[in-house]
């Protein structure tokens, strides 16, 4: 079931490239989160929407273009060359509930209409109701015997690496099956066509692990109504200090921010003292690799407002900038060849193919891959990011955006846009069987009023 050889050791082109950024390990963990099938790596201009990035790119690394366009291209190249390293891993199982979330699901699904709400609308009460469902679905083991626990027996890493086995849980499910996402793009049986990430099922893949944990969660605590809250990224400029983010990283709550001393970065406050911690995470190194896998129980880590990739979560110029792509996703969809300008998911997922910064190419510094720089620690680059319950809250704000586009869609009047409940351009091919949960097709998943749920309040063009 195993890889062969760990990848950097094959690539002696990372010696060369590294002495240009700021930290080897970053570059390290970048190349090795991207996973990717790169085709090749072609350059475009970029649309500026998050110029600061951009600028900071060309004063960092202050060379010719023609120096830059030979970086980004050696980076792709050191990606293509990791592709078909691993072999296939069937981590986590379905526990026979495969369409647990969706309307018709098992039979058990949310019957009640969900409101997902802003993090910072939620008063001290609610917010302590949804961190104590996090540490619940963590507490539903598979030995536990309660409600739900059925569906806490799957494949783990841990199992299958024969590294430290843990009491499988409802929580950890979800990181397995993101680590395995990752660790997948790098066997020969997968590539970005079906996968989670870079790829048009991208967002249609977290809705339903958004739906799949919301069930959960409705079940453990007995509450059907139950709707994971977002975190709406522009909060953090509105408390007047997105270096920190106060507005979301509470001691009472989900816990403060860690620390840019990275032997310090357990995450402080209730979460923690609770007990909730990891079982299976990265070692940060090689995130896509078997190898990178870690089985042990310690805090969550964040480094929020560290990085030294991006600055604060996207703001709302960043966020107008969905509406300016209208063709939901567009070939090539690889990391190292994507533009920006040309696709809604593109867009949205992070990437640009004119960025010369490793990091950058390897894991998106651009809306949701800023998201997941800004916090920092497990978020970063980990292919166990949902370690950090942040990341349920971070993918609610980008399904969140997905259903603002495809309402902007729908109420455009344009045949057009119209198509695939607002997805214009949605290819074909991918609307099939999502990794790891094949029972569910992307097809159902377009139409997010159907499944269930709707938001308190979406973004409308202009809105900043
Ligand atoms: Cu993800």
């Amino acid at each position: 079931m195993l890889l062969r050889d760990p990848l950097v050791t094959e690539h002696p082109i990372l010696p060369s490239i590294s002495y240009r950024i700021v930290s080897v390990r970053f570059f390290l963990l970048a190349v090795a989160v991207v996973s990717l099938l790169a085709v090749g790596c072609g350059t475009a201009p970029d649309d500026g929407a998050a110029g600061e990035e951009s600028d900071a790119a060309t004063t960092e690394t202050a060379t010719s273009s023609t120096d830059d366009d030979d970086l980004h291209a050696q980076i792709c190249q050191q990606i293509d060359a990791t592709v078909g390293l691993n072999d296939g891993f069937d981590v986590p199982g379905v526990a026979g509930a495969p369409r647990w979330g969706m309307p018709d699901g098992d039979g058990a699904a949310p019957a009640k209409r969900r409101v997902r709400r802003s993090w910072s609308s939620l008063d001290a009460a609610e917010k302590k109701r949804v961190v104590d469902a996090f540490i619940a679905l963590k507490n539903t083991t598979a030995s536990s015997g309660g409600l739900g626990s059925n569906r806490a027996v799957y494949n783990s890493f841990c199992d299958e690496l024969g590294l430290e086995a843990y009491d499988h849980n409802l929580y950890d499910f979800y990181v397995e099956a993101h680590a395995n996402a990752f660790v997948s793009m790098m066997t020969p049986y997968q590539n970005h066509n079906n996968m989670a990430h870079m790829a048009p099922q991208f967002v249609v893949w977290h809705r339903y692990l958004l739906l799949r944990m919301e069930a959960d969660i409705a079940e453990v605590i007995g509450d059907p109504a139950f709707a994971l809250p977002y975190w709406d990224w522009t909060d953090c400029y509105d408390d007047g200090d997105p270096a920190t983010c106060g507005q979301i990283f509470e001691r009472d709550f989900l816990g403060l921010g860690g620390s840019c001393d990275e032997a310090d970065t357990a995450v402080e406050g209730y979460l923690s003292e609770q007990g909730f911690g990891t079982h299976v995470y990265t070692n940060g190194e090689s995130s896509f690799s078997p190898e990178s896998i870690v089985c042990a129980q310690r805090p969550v880590h964040r480094a929020v407002g560290c990085s030294a990739y991006v600055d604060g979560p996207p703001d709302q110029a960043a966020i107008d900038g969905i509406f300016d792509r209208k063709i939901y996703d567009a070939e090539p969809y690889n990391s190292c060849d994507t533009d920006r300008d040309v696709s809604f998911r593109q867009y949205l997922e992070g990437f640009s193919n004119d960025e010369t910064r490793p990091y950058c190419v390897a894991t998106g510094c651009y809306m949701h891959g800023r998201g997941h720089g800004y916090v920092g620690g497990d978020m970063d680059g980990s292919s166990a990011s949902p370690n950090d319950p942040i990341f349920f809250l971070h993918h609610a704000q980008v399904d969140r955006l997905w259903a603002a586009w495809q309402d902007a869609n729908l109420a455009s009047g344009d045949a057009g846009r119209q198509v695939d409940v607002g997805n214009p351009g949605f290819p074909d091919d991918y609307l099939g069987a999502l990794f790891n949960f094949t029972e569910v097709r992307a097809s159902e998943l377009l139409d997010y009023r159907a499944l269930g749920y709707e938001y308190d309040r979406l973004p409308v063009p202009g809105d900043g």
